[in-house]
């Protein structure tokens, strides 16, 4: 047994008193959301109605999981803490390094020698300060967790924006930064804006080809990239009974694709089956005994427009599959008009690579659907015209699938086997193709898809789509067929039709553990040794504090047009070795970012040699001759990752300022834990006032207080000047980050 079970008996036998005291406080209904987040305040004093989408809260989560990519930075940062060891459980899983490109075996001997510094840095750590470690091939975090460590009515950050995968589990389970982590690692408050709250309203139940994947990818079209910026999404109604809990967990793990801070579903009995069935029976028992706290009041229920801040209807029995894209997960579109929509806007009809797993989508519900697919190519005589890769979400599933005979179907059909790990889906793929430079489709059952994210092409088109369709379209070969309608022609000539997918929500002779890789922690107080020639690893240095003038004359860094997620910002795939090295991975900085002034990536305007070149170099120079800069942007700037290698990279090649239209949530309190100024336009307009040659200041510095707006002032390079006011959204103790020069030299 991994997780800690006395701390669960704990935490239950609190739990229904604690609900009770709540509801006597607030004296309200309550929804499950608020439940959880008031279940869990650092000071169980401050109950009171928190007005949702301002007030800041401190929370006391219950865990921490980090990530590979994400942990080094979380940890070289808690090492600088002064902790000897993890004030709650955490761990650490090593499952975005591993490249994909032979098959499981080979790639993870490649992974565990290429990366061996990197490893045994993480193993050490972990095994120094008291933090569970899940070697290589082990999982998916995100998989790990819920089959492990998730539990009802919980709270866990991770550094990983698809924690709230755990929401599958009725987990309040919120991605963050390395520098939050820290924070919940070292026992202290962890602050949140208490998140305002959408109700999803599931009736009905799913039926043929629609899977649970459909209902977030629905949602993503309707809410946008954006549409759920400091909410919890929380789904109630008949429906959710219908979806097993890992279907409610691919739901919950894609609400990050609307930014979500989490999505929640209401304990019922499919989580039960699921925590019984994957060793956790007693965790089942206590949480049926509490049951009706894990739940959203009933009272809420029937009159949900009260209570939600903005409601959605989705009737899961006339639900179509969806496939979204490419380059963006809220390109939504039902399967019965994605062949027009192909042939409309002119992508690539053929499709190419088929690639099943993942995080969101590896469930043994997941993969025996896809199978049943699979199987039909035998015994209907197709031909399967594209290759398909499948990615396990962890050991636990790989081994039952293999045990249940669903690994030998996929590869009798011509699959590789990859890595229980993340492979293609953040851009650790070796992808062999005859000419990069032909666009090209590929379809995913992952949950994003931005440019150049699986293979590191522009030129790629990518796909997202339930694991059934990604299978039968893997099968046709084709982005224009439509298995609810369309026949295949098979060996014989015929023309044959695909039934629809089935499978089992949970395997019927329960799950195989196959050679899970959990090393506990020893408590050995061993020192952690980084060499100072490492390329891999480097300790950080503290940013300097706010000299206390304002940001006077910053040149223009750049201003980028369009979509500038956290993959633009410091792009992954072949630069994730560069995870532990703040100075190598700065290379990268902003490299995919467009700039509004050419259209062009990587090429700015520098001032000091008056030529062109990469954002990073630019930055460099300037910060060579002391110079701060800044950055402009539009919208939902820094959108998808956790990754704070987007806000320390600037940070550390002296940009002082983004300034955008909007920012993510993850990401903006990333730039703020990293003592960066986030500023947002008042005007949006005023972003087309800025010209590439312009010099930036902000002003009104010396009265940076809460709500009340700084000012920007333009000045062109013809000698004028303009200027308008800018907001932001620091509180009091943000300030102090500020001056501090970050959140850990504020401690
Ligand atoms: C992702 O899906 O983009 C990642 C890679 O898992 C990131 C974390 C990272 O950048 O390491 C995330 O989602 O937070
Ligand atoms: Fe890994 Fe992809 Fe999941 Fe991120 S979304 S944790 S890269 S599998």
């Amino acid at each position: 047994m991994v997780y800690d079970l006395t701390m669960l008996k704990t935490f239950y036998a609190l739990y229904e008193r604690k609900i009770e005291r709540i509801r006597t406080i607030l004296q309200r209904p309550l929804t499950l959301a608020e439940k959880i987040l008031y279940a869990h305040l650092y000071d169980e004093k401050n109950v009171k109605n928190y007005k949702r989408g301002e007030d800041y809260v401190n929370f006391r989560p219950d865990r921490v999981a980090m990530q590979d990519a994400t942990a080094q930075m979380a940890l070289l940062q808690f090492m600088n803490a002064g902790r000897d060891e993890a004030a709650v459980p955490s761990t650490v899983h090593c499952d975005h390094l591993i490249q994909a490109y032979k098959g499981a075996k080979e790639d993870i001997a490649t992974a565990t020698k290429t990366n061996e510094e990197v490893y045994k840095f993480l193993r050490d750590v972990s095994s120094r300060y008291g933090i569970g470690f899940w070697q290589p091939g082990a999982g998916i975090i995100h998989q790990v967790v819920l089959e492990n460590y998730a539990f009802p009515g919980g709270m866990m950050v991770g550094t990983d924006s698809h924690t709230p995968n755990a929401g599958g589990l009725g987990m309040v389970a919120i991605g963050v930064g390395g520098a939050d982590a820290v924070d919940v690692m070292t026992g202290m408050e962890w602050e949140l804006k208490m998140p305002r709250l959408i109700g999803v309203r599931l009736t009905g139940t799913l039926n043929g080809w629609a899977a649970p994947k459909d209902v977030i990818l629905k949602l993503a079209g309707i809410l946008t990239v954006k549409g759920g910026t400091n909410a919890i999404i929380e789904y109630f109604g008949s429906g959710t009974a219908s979806l097993s809990a890992t279907g409610k967990a691919t739901i919950c793990n894609m609400g990050a694709e609307v930014g979500a801070t989490t999505s929640l579903f209401p304990y019922d009995e499919r989580m039960a089956a699921y925590l019984k069935a994957t060793g956790r029976a007693e965790v089942a028992d206590m949480a049926t005994a509490v049951a009706a706290g894990l739940r959203t009041d009933d009272e809420v229920v029937a009159n949900p427009e009260k209570y939600y801040d903005r409601i959605i209807d989705i009737d899961l029995s006339t639900l179509e599959p969806y496939i979204n894209g490419p380059f963006t997960p809220d390109a939504a579109t039902p399967i019965s008009e994605f062949s027009e929509k192909v042939l409309k806007n002119g992508y690539p009809r053929k499709m190419e690579v088929g690639l099943i797993g993942s995080c969101t989508n590896s469930s043994y519900q997941d993969l025996s659907r896809a199978v049943s697919l699979a199987r039909q190519v035998t015994a209907k005589h197709l031909h399967v015209a594209a290759p398909l890769i499948v990615n396990p979400g962890s050991e636990r599933i790989r081994a039952t699938a293999e045990r249940d005979g669903m690994i030998d179907a996929f590869e009798k059909i011509g699959a590789t086997i990859m890595a229980n790990a993340c492979g293609p889906c953040i851009g650790q793929w070796k992808r062999v193709t005859d000419d990069p430079t032909r666009k090209n489709s590929i379809v995913t059952s992952f949950n994003r898809n931005f440019a150049k994210r699986a293979d590191g092409n522009p030129n790629t088109y990518a796909f997202v789509a339930s694991p059934e369709l990604t299978m039968a379209l893997t099968i046709a070969g084709d982005l224009c067929f439509n298995p609810l309608k369309d026949t295949l022609v098979n060996a014989d000539g015929e023309r044959v039709k695909l039934s629809e997918p089935v499978g089992e929500e949970l395997p019927l002779k329960g799950f195989t553990a196959g050679s899970e890789g959990y090393t506990a922690p020893s408590n050995v107080k061993a020192d952690i040794v980084v060499e100072p020639q490492s390329q891999r690893l480097q300790l950080l240095t503290p940013f300097p504090a706010w000299d206390g003038a304002d940001l006077l004359n910053m040149p223009l860094l750049i201003k980028t047009q369009g979509k500038c997620t956290t993959d633009h910002i410091s792009m992954a795939g072949p630069w994730l070795r560069f995870r532990g090295h703040l100075e190598n991975i700065s290379d990268n900085m902003l490299m995919g970012a467009v700039n509004a002034f050419n259209g062009e990536t990587n090429k700015v305007w520098n001032r000091s040699t008056n030529t062109y070149g990469t954002v990073s170099g630019t930055a460099k120079l300037y910060k060579s001759e002391g110079i701060p800069s800044i950055v402009v942007a539009e919208e939902n700037y820094g959108e998808g990752s956790s990754r704070e290698h987007a806000a320390m990279e600037p940070r550390f090649l002296n940009v002082r300022t983004i300034l955008a239209k909007s920012f993510a949530r993850i990401h903006e309190t990333n730039l703020k834990k990293q003592g960066m100024l986030a500023l947002t336009f008042i005007d949006k307009a005023d972003y087309d006032k800025i010209q590439e040659h312009d010099l930036l200041s902000v002003v009104g510095l010396k009265d940076f207080v809460p709500e009340r707006n700084l000012t920007v002032v333009l000045h062109h390079e013809d000698g004028s000047q303009e200027s308008f006011e800018v907001q932001h959204t620091y509180n009091e103790q943000q300030i102090g980050w500020f001056r501090a020069g970050s959140a850990l030299n504020a401690r």
